[in-house]
């Protein structure tokens, strides 16, 4: 009789154990699926209007908006093109362009970002459309 006893108690309690582990494990899972859903969002100082492809940029008065601005060195410049054509960012005039930045072809609604790390003035054009053209100041 007290052989039998002894043991029912060893038995409920593996049960116990089982059943933690198993809510533990559910939980981990689930903590990392809200990591993956968190999203990244830019925040760009520049921007690259819609029709900015036409001559003139269109409606708009400028083919970057705003086409000069002021940065401090070290910290990344975002630009982003909401226009539905491909535009680039790339350092230097269209006539006389530098090895200083380029993004390449933009596509819709992608972004670019340079960080400057000496002060002074810096211009950049489009290579597809030789009006559009603007300024980056990088102070300290
Ligand atoms: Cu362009």
């Amino acid at each position: 009789m007290n052989k039998k006893i002894a043991i029912i108690p060893i038995i409920v309690i593996i049960g116990i154990i089982a059943a933690v582990s198993q809510m533990g494990v559910e939980e981990m899972a689930e903590t990392e699926t809200v990591e993956i859903e968190t999203v990244e969002e830019v925040e760009a100082m520049v921007t690259i209007p819609v029709k900015a492809a036409r001559p003139a940029c269109g409606p708009h008065p400028e083919c970057y908006i705003p086409s000069y601005y002021v940065t401090k060195v070290d910290e990344p410049v975002i630009w982003l093109n909401e226009d539905s054509a491909f535009h680039s960012v790339t350092s230097g005039s269209y006539n006389e362009p530098t090895d200083m930045f380029d993004s390449g072809h933009m596509d819709p609604y992608g972004t670019f970002s340079y960080t400057f790390e000496e002060p002074g003035m810096y211009p950049y054009f489009c290579t597809l459309h030789p009006w559009m053209a603007g300024n980056i100041k990088a102070e300290r």
